[in-house]
C-alpha cells in the first residue's frame, strides 16, 4: 500500500479531518480478497474455457466439493454460488417452519434466508465474550412454534456447541449453524462444519477462503445432502422431471477454480492473518478503552477479522467518531454489524420493542469496529493504524471538544 508523505502522524492538527493530509493515499479496506497462485487459476480457467463446461454439476465444482468435505471431516457437501442461497436451501431442506431462533448480531443474510420463506426469525441476544448466541436465553425464546435455532460462529470463534446441541435435542429442534467466517476454524479439535444438522460455509470475496461468490452445505446426512443437491438444481431429479420445488443455487466452474486454487493456499493465508492479529495485539495492548476481540486459542482460527471493541466511557470518543477519522486517514473500518437485524428493515418494524431483550447486542453494535486484515495489508499499514488510533485514544477529550465544535459551529 502507498501512503502519503505525513508518514507518522504525532499531532491531532495533522489528523486528515483537521486538514492534514490523509495517511493513506488509496484505500485500505476490510474484506480485501485472499487470492492464491494466480498461474493455477488462469491455467484452470483456460482448461474450463477449452473444455467448454462451466456450470451445472462440472468437474471443478467435483472437486471443491470433496476437498472442502474431507478437509473438514464430512460425508458430503454441496457447493452453490453463495451461502445466502445455500442458507435458504438448507432451511427448506430440514422442513423448518414458523419460528425459528436466530442472534441479531449477524450479516442480515442469516435473517433474510427465514424471512425470505416466510419463517419468522426470533432474535436471541448473545454471549458478549464470544458474541455467539447465549444458549440459557436461547431456551427462554422458544415458543410452540420453534422449529429451530441458527447459530453464527461470528469471526470464527465457535458457538457454545455443547450447550445448543443439547437445547436442540431435548426440545425437540433442528439445529443449523451459519458458519460463514467459520471456514479453516475449529470446535474441540472437530473443523467446524461438522456439527448440527448442517453447516454453511461462505466462499464470498471477502472471507477467508473465496470462490469469488460461493458458499456451500456441508452435513454426514444423506438424505439432507441428496435433497439439497436437488433443490440447488431446480429440484430435477431426471431430465424433464422434478419431484419438489427447488431453485438455482448452483456454483459454477470458474467460482469452482478460484477455491481450489486458494484451497492450495489456506495454510499461508493462516499465517498472514496469524502475524497480522499479532501485531494489532502487540500495537493496541494497553491501549485505555480498546480492546481487541480474542480467539480460543485452543483451538484452529482463521483470524480473518481484526474486531475491535470501543469502550467510550474509557476512551472519551465513541466508535463512530473514531470510525470517521480511520475513514478520513483513508482506512475504511467497518462497524460490523452496526446495528444489528432487529434494527434493520422489515425487521425493525416487525418488531419494535425487540431491542429490550436484547441489551448485550445493543451494546456491542455501539463498540464494534472492525479493522483491515488479510493478504491485502501488510505490517507496515498497520503499523500506521494502530499509531493513528492510540494518537486518537491518547487525544480523546481535546479531539471530542474539536467534534462538539465542529456540531456547534464554534
Ligand atoms: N452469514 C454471515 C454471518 C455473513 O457474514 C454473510 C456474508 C452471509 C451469511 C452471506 O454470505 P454470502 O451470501 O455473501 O456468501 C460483505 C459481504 O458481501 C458478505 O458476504 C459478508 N457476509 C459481509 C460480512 O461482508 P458488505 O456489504 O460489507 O460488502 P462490501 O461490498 O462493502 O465489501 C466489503 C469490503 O470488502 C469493501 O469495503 C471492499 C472489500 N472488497 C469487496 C469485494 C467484493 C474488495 O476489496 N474486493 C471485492 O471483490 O458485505
Amino acid at each position: 500500500m502507498q501512503i502519503s508523505e505525513n508518514v507518522i502522524k504525532g499531532e491531532i492538527d495533522e489528523l486528515a479531518l483537521f486538514g492534514g493530509k490523509p495517511l493513506f493515499s488509496e484505500a485500505l479496506h476490510v474484506g480485501r480478497p485472499n487470492i492464491g497462485n494466480r498461474k493455477e487459476f488462469e491455467a484452470r480457467v483456460k482448461d474450463i474455457l477449452d473444455r467448454r463446461w462451466l456450470t451445472n454439476g462440472g468437474q471443478y465444482v467435483k472437486q471443491f466439493e470433496q476437498r472442502i468435505a474431507d478437509f473438514v471431516g464430512v460425508k458430503y457437501c454441496v457447493a452453490m454460488c453463495n451461502a445466502t442461497v445455500a442458507l435458504e436451501i438448507a432451511i427448506r431442506a430440514l422442513g423448518l417452519t414458523g419460528e425459528v431462533i436466530v442472534p441479531s448480531f449477524t450479516f442480515i443474510a442469516t435473517a433474510h434466508a427465514l424471512q425470505w420463506q416466510e419463517i419468522t426469525p426470533v432474535f436471541c441476544d448473545i454471549d458478549p465474550q464470544t458474541h455467539t448466541l447465549d444458549a440459557p436465553k436461547v431456551e427462554q425464546v422458544i415458543t410452540p412454534r420453534t422449529t429451530g435455532i441458527i447459530g453464527v460462529h461470528l469471526w470464527g470463534n465457535h458457538c457454545n456447541i455443547e450447550a445448543l446441541s443439547e437445547i436442540a435435542k431435548r426440545r425437540n429442534l433442528k439445529l443449523l449453524f451459519d458458519s460463514a467466517h467459520a471456514f479453516g476454524c475449529s470446535y474441540r479439535g472437530g473443523m467446524i462444519g461438522r456439527f448440527g444438522e448442517a453447516e454453511v460455509f461462505s466462499f464470498h470475496a471477502t472471507k477467508f477462503l473465496n470462490s469469488l461468490e460461493g458458499g456451500a452445505v456441508v452435513t454426514n446426512n444423506r438424505d439432507l445432502a441428496e435433497k439439497i443437491g436437488l433443490m440447488k438444481n431446480f429440484g430435477f431429479t431426471y431430465y424433464d422431471k422434478t419431484d419438489f420445488i427447488g431453485t438455482n443455487g448452483k456454483m459454477n466452474e470458474i467460482s469452482a477454480a478460484m477455491g481450489l486454487t486458494n484451497l492450495d493456499s489456506i495454510d499461508d493465508f493462516i499465517g498472514v492473518n496469524r502475524c497480522n492479529y499479532e501485531q494489532y495485539a502487540r500495537e493496541l495492548s494497553g491501549l485505555e478503552g480498546v480492546t481487541l476481540l480474542t480467539y480460543d486459542e485452543t483451538e484452529k482460527c482463521n483470524y480473518q477479522y481484526i474486531v475491535l471493541e470501543i469502550d467510550q466511557t474509557r476512551t472519551i470518543l465513541n466508535r463512530d467518531q473514531i470510525m470517521e477519522i480511520l475513514h478520513s486517514e483513508n482506512v475504511l473500518a467497518r462497524r460490523y454489524f452496526y446495528p444489528g437485524c432487529h434494527m434493520m428493515e422489515p425487521y425493525r418494524s416487525y418488531f419494535p420493542h425487540a431491542r429490550l431483550l436484547l441489551p448485550e447486542t445493543e451494546n456491542l453494535a455501539q463498540r464494534v469496529l472492525c479493522l483491515p486484515t488479510g493478504t491485502g495489508v501488510n505490517g507496515s499499514d498497520i503499523g500506521l493504524i494502530c499509531q493513528i488510533i492510540r494518537l486518537l485514544v491518547e487525544n480523546g477529550s481535546e479531539i471530542a471538544t474539536r467534534f462538539q465544535n465542529r456540531q456547534t459551529g464554534a
